[in-house]
């Protein structure tokens, strides 16, 4: 069997880091693990740890990082025979520190997006609440303005893209990524990439993960 491939993709509030890893995922056969996605999951079937999250969510702070681990390590253990890419985890030092305790990563990939790029994407992002999928009404509009492309039901604009949580979210990302930054770096498997544009970024971070996941043979790869 080949080895198993193990990332995060870091990067603060619209950096891109759902539509890279859809390409990731797409192109190299990872499983695509969405922190946010598990933290929506939970809020719309009221578990207790989402009835918290969105206590956090909706004035635009992180969820604690203890419901966090919670939510997301069980999730890991059952990916034991998986190759994955972990989108949004960690976001502070004590979760990279829980996930390095529990799995060791390949690479870590760091997306640098200017902080107006940031803001004006997520002014125009909507998104399809039941399958996640994300549209930017610039970037990659639906086919019908407002409606999902595949059910044709309404698209919302999340809580925290709105101005107020935005601006909270953006400013509070830069403090607690800095020391998980450090800690992927001391590691030597971070990867940092900048730009405004994600189809710039695109082509460097598929020819870094073309020589990082040599054949990912049918036994690794996940069932799409
Ligand atoms: P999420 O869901 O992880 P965020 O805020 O980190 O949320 P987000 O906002 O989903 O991440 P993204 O995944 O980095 O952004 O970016 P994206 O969705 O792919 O792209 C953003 C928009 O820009 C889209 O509309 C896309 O189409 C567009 N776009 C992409 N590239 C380009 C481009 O090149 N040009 C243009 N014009 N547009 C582009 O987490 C949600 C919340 O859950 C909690 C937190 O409260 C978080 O805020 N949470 C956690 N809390 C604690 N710890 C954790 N580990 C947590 N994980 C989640």
């Amino acid at each position: 069997m080949s080895k198993l491939f193990r990332a995060v993709i870091m990067g603060p509030p619209g950096s891109g880091k759902g539509t890279i890893s859809e390409r990731i995922a797409h192109n190299f056969g990872l499983k695509h693990l969405s922190s946010g996605d598990f933290v929506r999951e939970n809020i719309s079937s009221k578990t207790d740890a989402g009835v918290l999250a969105k206590t956090y969510i909706n004035k635009g702070l992180l969820v604690p990082d203890h419901v966090m681990t919670r939510l997301l390590l069980p999730r890991l253990e059952e990916m034991t025979k998986y190759s994955w890419l972990l989108d949004g985890f960690p976001r502070t030092l004590a979760q990279a520190e829980a996930l390095n305790s529990s799995c060791d990563l390949d690479v870590a990939i760091n997306l640098n997006i200017p902080l107006e790029t940031l803001k004006e994407r997520l002014r125009h992002r909507w998104i399809h609440p039941p399958s996640g999928r994300v549209y930017n009404m610039c970037f990659n509009p639906p086919r019908i303005q407002g409606l999902d492309d595949i059910t044709g039901e309404a698209l919302i604009q999340q809580e925290d893209d709105r101005p107020e949580a935005l601006v909270a979210r953006l400013r509070h990302y830069k403090d607690v990524a800095k020391p998980v930054i450090d800690f992927y770096k001391a590691k030597g498997i971070l990867y940092t990439f900048s730009d405004t544009e994600t189809d710039r970024i695109w082509p460097n971070i598929n020819t870094l993960l073309s020589t990082k996941i040599p054949a990912i043979q049918s036994d690794a790869r996940c069932a799409s």
